[in-house]
C-alpha cells in the first residue's frame, strides 16, 4: 500500500492499531472539501448525521447520541501513570499495563465492518511553536466531521509531520457504545490516548479535553508553559488599545457567553469592541518580552445549546446558522432545530433528542416533563463563523495576556470582582476556586465543589505539583498578568441574581483593564482589592436597591467558614501542597481576624 506520509512512526502505529481493531478499510483524512462531502454523504446513509433544512441552515446536520452517552464520564476517565502518586488525589488512576490490557480486549475487532479514519490534526496553527500535533484513529464519521471543525486537520498536518516526528497517538472506537465497556484512558508518559465505547464530545473528540488539557497540562509542566481551561478575549477600548484576558470558569459557568459578549447600551457610546480568541482552552507561554502570550488551540466551538438565544448570546446565534453540527437537540418538522431557551417558543410538534415524538407538555411515565433537547446538548461550529472572531486567530504568536480571571458560581460568598495582591496570592485564589449549586437545586443550596483553576476534571497529573508549576511560572515573568476573581452569580435573599450578567459583565472587565493599564486606585479588603464605587461605570444600569453594597459585601464570618473548607481541601494533598499556599492561607486568616 502507498501511504500519504513518509513518517514511519505514524505508518507503523496506524498499521498496528488496524491489526488490533480490524477495520474493513482505512481512509486518511486530507482535509479537502471533496472528501468532507463524501464522508457527510456516507454519514447520512449510515444514519450518523441527519441533514437539516439547507435553505435555512446551510451545511448543518443533526446527530443523536445513545441515551446513556450524553456527557463526559468522569468516573470512567483515567490518568495512567506508572506511579499512582503522579496522577494525584485529583484523578482516577490505573496502572498503564492493566489499562492497556483492559482496553485492548474491547478494541479487539471493534472496527469489523467499519472504516478506520486517520485524522492528522494540529492543535494551534500548523507549525507554530505553541502547537502540538495529534493523530486520531476513529470508526465514527461523526467524530471525523467534528474534528474537521474543531481542529486544523488534513494534508498540511501530514506535511508538518515530515519535519516534526512526534505526535499524540489518539485511538478511538465506538465499539458497541456500551457504558460497561467504556474507558477514557490517558497515558501522559507515552503521549497516548485510548477512548472506547463512547460517541459523545469530550470523550471522543480527543484533541479537546483529552489532548489539549490532560495530556497538554502534563507536557506544559515539563516544558514550562500553561495548558488551561480558559476563554481568551480581546477588549478594544475607545482609544483603540486591545487588552487581552484569559478566564477560567468551571464547565457551564459562562466562558462561551463571556468570550463573545455584546457591549451593553450604556457602554456602547464609549465605543468598546470585543474580539473572541477562544471559549474553552488557552495555551500560554512566557515570551522574550517577559509577558504571557496565549493561543486558542481549537478552531471551533463545542458549546452548550440550551439557553443560547439572541438576548443571551446573539453572536453565537449568528455563528451557528451555517456549517454546524447539532447534537441532541429537537428536530422541527421544517428541518430546523430547537432547544429549551431558544429564541422561538416551543414548536407544536417535533422529534426530541431521543428520537421520539414530542409536544410541549409531554411527560414521561412518572409524570415528569420530557425535555426536547438534552440539557447538555451542544453545537459544533467554526470560530471563523463568529462575527467577533479575532483577526489574530491564525497568528503563530498568539496574544499578550494582561489579566487572568478566575470565577465560579457562588450564590453568597465571593464579591462581584476582586483582585489578588500579587501572583502568589493569585495562585492561592485560583487554587481555592469553587462553584456552588444554586437555589434551583432544592436542598442543596450552598453545596460547594472545589474546582481549582476550573481544572479538577482536566489536570493530567498531581494537582499539588500543578500548583507548584503555577507558582514557578510567576517567577519567570517580568510582565506577569494581574490575577482577578469574578462572580456573576451572587443572589439576594430570594435567590434572584444581584448582577444582570452577560453583556453587562463588560463593566467589570473595564475596571480590570483600568487596573492593568492605568493602575487606578482601589479599596483594600482582607481578600483582595475591590473597585472604588466611582470606578465601576454603571451608566444605564438599574440595579435594585442595596444590590451594589451586597455585591461587594465581604462577610468575615462566612469567609472564616470558607477557610475551614479550604483547609479540608488542601489537606488532601498532604505534604505535596506548596508551603507558599499554606502561607497565603495563614495570611488570609490573619487579615480576617484582625
Ligand atoms: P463549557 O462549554 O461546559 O465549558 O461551559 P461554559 O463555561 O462555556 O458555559 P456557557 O457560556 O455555555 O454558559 C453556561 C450557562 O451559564 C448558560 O446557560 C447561561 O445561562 C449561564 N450564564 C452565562 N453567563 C452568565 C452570566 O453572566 N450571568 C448569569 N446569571 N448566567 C450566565
Ligand atoms: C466541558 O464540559 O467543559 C466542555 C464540553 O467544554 S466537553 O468537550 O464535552 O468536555
Ligand atoms: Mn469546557
Amino acid at each position: 500500500m502507498k501511504y500519504p506520509t513518509s513518517n514511519k512512526k505514524l505508518v507503523n502505529w496506524v498499521n498496528k492499531m488496524a491489526r488490533l481493531c480490524q477495520p474493513d478499510d482505512i481512509v486518511w483524512i486530507d482535509g479537502s472539501a471533496e472528501q468532507k462531502r463524501k464522508i457527510e454523504e456516507e454519514a447520512i446513509t449510515s444514519g450518523e448525521l441527519i441533514p437539516l433544512n439547507q435553505k435555512k441552515l446551510p451545511g448543518c446536520f443533526l446527530h443523536r447520541t445513545a441515551v446513556n452517552d450524553v456527557a463526559r464520564t468522569e468516573h470512567l476517565t483515567f490518568i495512567c501513570t506508572k506511579k499512582k502518586k503522579d496522577a494525584g488525589p485529583n484523578n482516577n488512576w490505573m496502572q498503564p499495563r492493566i489499562a492497556y490490557a483492559k482496553a485492548r480486549e474491547i478494541f479487539k475487532g471493534s472496527m469489523r465492518g467499519r472504516t478506520m479514519y486517520v485524522i492528522p490534526f494540529s492543535m494551534g496553527p500548523v507549525g507554530s511553536d505553541f502547537s502540538k500535533i495529534g493523530v486520531e484513529l476513529t470508526d465514527s464519521r461523526y467524530v471525523v466531521a467534528n474534528m474537521m471543525i474543531m481542529t486544523r486537520a488534513g494534508e498540511s498536518v501530514l506535511r508538518q509531520l515530515e519535519i516534526e516526528d512526534d505526535f499524540t497517538r489518539c485511538l478511538h472506537s465506538k465499539a458497541d457504545l456500551d457504558i460497561n465497556k467504556r474507558l477514557i484512558l490517558h497515558f501522559p508518559e507515552d503521549n497516548t490516548i485510548w477512548s472506547v465505547g463512547s460517541g459523545y464530545g469530550g470523550n471522543v473528540l480527543l484533541g479537546k479535553k483529552c489532548l489539549s488539557l490532560r495530556i497538554a497540562s502534563f507536557l506544559a509542566k515539563k516544558e514550562h508553559w500553561f495548558a488551561e481551561h480558559m476563554l481568551i478575549m480581546g477588549i478594544e477600548d475607545p482609544s483603540g488599545r486591545i487588552g487581552y484576558i484569559a478566564a477560567a470558569f468551571p464547565s457551564a459557568c459562562g466562558k462561551t457567553n463571556l468570550a463573545m459578549l455584546v457591549p451593553p447600551e450604556g457602554l456602547k457610546k464609549k465605543g468598546y469592541r470585543i474580539w473572541t480568541v477562544g471559549d474553552d482552552i488557552a495555551w500560554m507561554r512566557v515570551d522574550s518580552d517577559g509577558a504571557l502570550w496565549a493561543i486558542n488551540p481549537e478552531a471551533g466551538f463545542f458549546g452548550v445549546a440550551p439557553g443560547t438565544n439572541s438576548k443571551t448570546n446573539p453572536n453565537m446565534v449568528t455563528t451557528i446558522k451555517k456549517d454546524t453540527i447539532y447534537t441532541n437537540v429537537l428536530l422541527k418538522p421544517d428541518g430546523t432545530v430547537w432547544w429549551e431557551g431558544a429564541d422561538e417558543t416551543a414548536p407544536e410538534y417535533g422529534i426530541d433528542w431521543q428520537g421520539r415524538s414530542w409536544r410541549p407538555g409531554t411527560v414521561d411515565e412518572h409524570g415528569e416533563p420530557v425535555k426536547a433537547a438534552h440539557p447538555n446538548s451542544r453545537f459544533t461550529a467554526p470560530i471563523a463563523n463568529c462575527p467577533t472572531a479575532s483577526f489574530r486567530l491564525e497568528q503563530h504568536h498568539g496574544v499578550p495576556i494582561s489579566a487572568i480571571i478566575f470565577g465560579g458560581k457562588r450564590a453568597h460568598l465571593a464579591p462581584l470582582v476582586y483582585e489578588s495582591f500579587n501572583w502568589q496570592h493569585g495562585v492561592f485564589v485560583g487554587s481555592t476556586m469553587a462553584s456552588e449549586l444554586t437555589a434551583a437545586q432544592v436542598g442543596k443550596i450552598g453545596q460547594v465543589r472545589r474546582d481549582p483553576m476550573a481544572m479538577i476534571p482536566f489536570c493530567g497529573y498531581n494537582m499539588a505539583v500543578y500548583f507548584r508549576h503555577w507558582l514557578d511560572m510567576g517567577k519567570g515573568m517580568r510582565k506577569a498578568p494581574r490575577i482577578f476573581h469574578v462572580n456573576w452569580f451572587k443572589t439576594d435573599d430570594k435567590g434572584r441574581f444581584l448582577w444582570p450578567g452577560f453583556g453587562e459583565n463588560l463593566r467589570v472587565l473595564e475596571w480590570v483593564l483600568q487596573r492593568c493599564f492605568n493602575n487606578i486606585d482601589s479599596i483594600k479588603t482582607p481578600i483582595g482589592y475591590i473597585p472604588r464605587p466611582q470606578d465601576l461605570d454603571l451608566t444605564g444600569l438599574k440595579l435594585s436597591a442595596g444590590a451594589f453594597e451586597k455585591l461587594f459585601e465581604i462577610d468575615k464570618k462566612s469567609w472564616l467558614g470558607e477557610a475551614k473548607e479550604i483547609k479540608k481541601f488542601y489537606r488532601k494533598f498532604k505534604k505535596g501542597l506548596p508551603p507558599e499556599l499554606w502561607q497565603e492561607f495563614d495570611a488570609l486568616l490573619g487579615r480576617l481576624k484582625s
